[in-house]
């Protein structure tokens, strides 16, 4: 970072407007030209949501499994208590954005009255046969993502071409008779033992042929062509590589996927998790990565798991959301059809001490001066204005500059959140945060690489000062929508 010398100073640490990036402010005449790839419209709309959360519930919430072997009795599946409006409320609150439900795990069991197999919830005793969880699970503005497992233990073709054609109907009636769906999952897991219709017996599948999956991923394209794809290679979202919820450090949008040995295009279930799950500032490809964690140690509910506590969901937070990825938070209904009551405080606590956190930027009263502004309408004033598509930027040739602010009277704070205007590319190669010490000399208190979407830097200790620094190199003109500084007293 040359002047700045980020290399020979040690690392101390490491709910966005849903505007939408194609603003007129990217596109301005005067506006920096995008950098390397970028995000679709789509993936932006996703990057934004942050915080969302998966439904895993089917026969296995009455069996005790977390992988159903495909044999079990339909009317297993009664949910008594079952309440979608309590449930899709009780995520609401939590500062969910969006649900995906588990419409079919490896069991087969499907959650909707699908004619594609008999394996269904219209063959249970729930609500007479009329239920569709599916249809329940939309509302209150709550965005609606499904789950439909690729493996299938319970289906008699699973593995042979006519499975394929199964799939892609239950693929296709998810995405015709539910409105708008914003994620489609598509699970790694892939083929081993399974009733198979009674075959009981062990089934293996060629993940790179088998499933022939750029046709599938075209029909999802056609029929709701706003909905992000997710799975293990992609094309929209990418696995981050471990079901803890934790992103790298500094975890690129851009990325170049292979297969685990490097011989073949990666697909899901086959994928090197060493490239996919950092990307990398030189990737080929804007996937952004996903963190699927459980809020207990299953996936699905076990009367005997306990949830995660406040504290342990905050760190995932600043891990995942706060390292440029998205959250992906497993809350599952238990076997009344509820989110149980331990889960539902745990989440809403979580909620209250993130909007607690990051309710006052303590910069926006503060003097900010940039080493260089680009132009009147990308001053460093945007940094603070809450707004995600306006952004300090610099001039045509000017990739590292510092921004200064200066508070109104010494301040407190531990934390701080950086934005940038990903619309136009991921464009930080580096970025510094220092504080002005008693005798003028600026010390750093936190350095980094990757900001993308965001990136949360929480200091070990608050830190008092008069005047704090951010400098940032980068890989073109810079773009950055917020700094934000922070006191967390919890
Ligand atoms: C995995 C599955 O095998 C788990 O059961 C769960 O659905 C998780 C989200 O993905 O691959």
């Amino acid at each position: 970072m040359g002047a700045m010398e980020l290399s020979r100073r040690t690392f101390v640490g490491s709910a966005l407007a849903t505007g939408i990036a194609a603003a007129a402010q990217t596109k301005g005449a005067d506006a920096p030209k995008p950098f390397g790839p970028t995000p679709t419209l789509r993936q932006l709309r996703w990057q934004r949501m942050e915080t969302t959360a998966f439904l895993h519930f089917t026969v296995n919430t009455f069996t005790g499994r977390e992988w159903g072997l495909g044999d079990e009795d339909p009317n297993i599946f009664n949910p008594t208590e079952f309440n979608a409006d309590s449930i899709l409320l009780t995520l609401k609150q939590g500062g969910i954005k969006g649900v995906i439900l588990t419409c079919k795990h490896h069991d087969g069991f499907c959650l909707w009255p699908t004619k594609a197999t008999d394996h269904n919830i219209s063959k249970s005793k729930f609500q007479d046969g009329k239920g569709d969880i599916a249809a329940a699970a939309k509302k209150h503005g709550l965005k609606f993502g499904v789950y439909v497992s690729p493996w299938d233990r319970n289906n008699a073709n699973y593995g042979k071409p006519e499975y394929i054609t199964t799939y892609r109907q239950q693929i296709t009636e998810l995405l015709t008779h539910y409105g708008p769906v914003f994620e489609v999952w598509f699970d790694g897991a892939n083929g081993g033992d399974g009733y198979y219709g009674g075959a009981r017996e062990k089934r293996t599948i060629d993940k790179h042929t088998y499933y022939d999956w750029a046709t599938t991923w075209a029909l999802v394209r056609k029929l709701q062509p706003n909905a992000v794809i997710f799975s293990d290679a992609g094309p929209d979202i990418r696995w981050v590589g471990n079901e803890r919820g934790i992103a790298a450090e500094n975890c690129w949008n851009t990325v170049t996927l292979l297969s685990e040995n490097h011989d073949a295009t990666a697909v899901p279930g086959d994928v090197d998790t060493k490239l996919s799950g950092a990307g990398s500032s030189d990737g080929t490809q804007w996937i952004p990565a996903e963190c699927d964690v459980s809020i207990r140690k299953g996936w699905f509910y076990h009367p005997d798991e306990k949830p995660k506590s406040v504290e342990t969901l905050l760190d995932i937070y600043e891990k995942s959301v706060g390292h440029g990825a998205g959250l992906l938070l497993n809350i599952p209904p238990d076997t009344r059809g509820l989110i149980a009551d331990a889960d539902a405080d745990v989440l809403y606590g979580f909620a209250e001490r993130i909007q607690k956190m990051f309710a006052t930027n303590l910069l926006r009263g503060a003097k900010l001066a940039a080493s260089n502004v680009r132009s009147a309408s990308y001053s460093p004033a945007k940094l603070v204005d809450s707004l995600p598509d306006t952004y300090w930027s610099t001039a045509e040739g000017t990739n590292e500059a510092t921004v200064t602010a200066k508070f109104a009277k010494r301040t407190w704070f531990n934390l701080f959140r950086l934005r940038e205007e990903i619309a136009l590319g991921q464009r930080v190669r580096e970025f510094l945060l220092e504080v002005r010490d008693d005798n003028g000399a600026w010390v750093r208190v936190a350095s980094g690489e990757a900001i993308g979407n965001c990136r949360i830097v929480r200091l070990e200790a608050p830190v008092q000062a008069d005047e704090v620094r951010l400098s940032v190199r980068c890989a073109a003109p810079v773009a950055l929508s917020e700094w934000g500084c922070f006191l967390d007293q919890d």
